[in-house]
C-alpha cells in the first residue's frame, strides 16, 4: 500500500473490560508509538465507564490517544487490528467483553464508509467516554461530519452514553418556552428531513381561553385534555419503528405545566393521569431546545397576536424558561442539542438545512 507524504492527526479510542484492563491499555499504547511514521501526541485520562448497550458486562476503562503518523488510514487500521489481535482480542459476537478494542474515531478530516471501516467512528459522537476524551485533547477540534465542535457535542450528552435504537420511533421533539419558535423550527425541520410533523392541539383545546384568563376551575380539565392529547399523538401504538417524525412539543412540558398552573388537589389527580399516559408514549430519540430570553419571547408573542396570548406576563415566561433549564441539566434519556435564537434562525432555510443534516447523525431511518 501506498505511503501518504502528509502528516495527519488520527484519534483511537481505547477501550476494555477483561482481563487486567489497565495494564492491557499501557499495552496497547507502547504499540501503538512502534508503528512506523507515527507518534502519540497525547493521551487522555483513563475512565471507568459502565458497559454500554449490555449493563451487565464489567465496567470498561476507556481512553483516548491522539496521534500524529504519516501512515495512510488503511495502513493505520491495518496496524490497529493487529494491535488488537496481538493483546487476545477474540473476535466473536458483536460487543462482548473484550481485552482491547481499539476504534480508530478520527483520521484528519477523512470520511469513509467502505464495510470494514466507517470514520469518523459512527457512534463517537454519542459516547461520552469518547467525547471526554477528545475534549482532553482537542475541545475545539471540529468534527467532519457534524461540523461541531467536541465541546459542543459532549455537552449534547450532559455525561451520558447513548446507541442508537433503531427499533424506536425516530422521534424527534423541539422544547422551548412559549413563544421560542418550535412550531416554526418543526414545520421547517419536518420539510427538511422529510418526515412528518406532530402539532400540539393547543388550538382546539376548548379550556385555553379561559385558562389562560386566570379561571382555576378550568386549570385542570386545560391539563387534562392537553395531557390526553399528547398521549394519543406520541402513543407507541401510533408512532412507528423507524419511523421519522418531529413534535412540536416535549411531552415533559406537561410536568412544568401541571405544576405552575394547577392547585394541590387537581395535582393529585394529574398526577395519577399522567403516570398511565407517560407509560404508554414514546421517548424521543433527540431533542431540540430552543432557547431566547423571556423579553423576546414576549415580543414574539405579541407580534403573533393570538388573543389567549396577550396577557402572559414577562415573570411566568421566566419561570417557564428556569424550568426547561433545570428539566435539561439532569436530562438522561437522549442527546440534546441546545440552540440560542441569537445564533440560529428559525427561519433561514440553509440553517434549518444544516440542522437536519446534524440530526441524520443522531436518528436511524428505515
Ligand atoms: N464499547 C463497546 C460497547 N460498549 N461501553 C463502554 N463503557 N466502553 C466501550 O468502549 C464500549 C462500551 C463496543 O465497542
Ligand atoms: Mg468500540
Ligand atoms: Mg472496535
Amino acid at each position: 500500500m501506498e505511503r501518504n507524504s502528509q502528516i495527519t492527526t488520527a484519534y483511537i479510542g481505547l477501550g476494555s473490560n477483561l482481563g487486567d484492563s489497565q495494564a492491557l491499555i499501557d499495552r496497547a499504547l507502547k504499540e501503538l508509538a512502534n508503528v512506523d511514521a507515527t507518534t502519540i501526541t497525547g493521551v487522555s485520562r483513563v475512565l471507568k465507564t459502565e458497559s454500554l448497550g449490555d449493563k451487565t458486562q464489567p465496567d470498561y476503562l476507556n481512553a483516548v490517544a491522539q496521534v500524529s503518523t504519516s501512515q495512510s488510514v488503511e495502513v493505520l487500521f491495518g496496524r490497529i487490528r493487529a494491535i488488537e489481535d496481538l493483546l487476545g482480542r477474540q473476535r466473536t459476537a458483536k460487543w462482548a467483553p473484550r481485552t482491547i478494542d481499539l476504534d480508530l474515531l478520527l483520521y484528519g478530516d477523512k470520511k469513509i464508509r467502505i464495510p470494514e471501516l466507517t470514520v469518523p467512528h459512527p457512534q463517537m459522537h454519542l459516547r461520552s467516554f469518547v467525547l471526554e476524551g477528545m475534549c482532553e485533547l482537542a475541545g475545539g477540534l471540529v468534527h467532519p461530519v457534524l461540523k461541531q465542535t467536541m465541546r459542543t457535542l459532549a455537552e449534547r450528552l450532559g455525561g451520558n452514553d447513548y446507541v442508537i435504537k433503531p427499533e424506536a420511533p425516530q422521534l424527534i421533539s423541539i422544547a422551548g418556552v412559549i413563544g421560542v419558535g418550535k412550531t416554526t423550527l418543526a414545520m421547517g425541520l419536518a420539510k427538511a428531513l422529510g418526515c412528518e410533523r406532530i402539532r400540539e392541539a393547543y388550538d382546539t383545546n376548548p379550556y385555553m381561553e379561559e385558562a389562560y384568563a386566570g379561571n382555576t376551575d378550568v386549570a385542570l380539565d386545560w391539563q387534562l385534555y392537553f395531557l390526553n392529547s399528547r398521549g394519543e399523538q406520541l402513543n407507541k401504538a401510533t408512532l412507528r419503528p423507524g419511523r421519522v417524525v418531529v413534535s412540536d412539543y416535549a411531552f415533559d412540558k406537561e410536568k412544568i405545566y401541571s405544576r405552575r398552573v394547577l392547585t394541590p388537589d387537581q395535582l393529585v389527580l394529574y398526577n395519577g393521569r399522567f403516570k398511565l399516559v407517560e407509560s404508554n408514549i414514546s421517548q424521543p430519540v433527540l431533542l431540540i431546545y430552543l432557547r431566547d430570553s423571556a423579553q423576546r419571547c414576549l415580543e414574539r408573542i405579541h407580534r403573533r397576536n393570538r388573543p389567549y396570548e396577550q396577557n402572559i406576563e414577562l415573570k411566568a415566561l421566566q419561570d417557564f424558561y428556569d424550568d426547561y433549564e433545570k428539566l435539561f441539566d439532569r436530562w438522561d434519556t437522549c442527546p440534546v442539542i441546545r440552540l440560542s435564537t441569537e445564533e440560529f434562525d428559525c427561519l433561514s432555510d440553509e440553517a434549518v438545512k444544516d440542522l437536519a443534516e446534524e440530526v441524520e447523525s443522531y436518528i436511524c431511518r428505515s
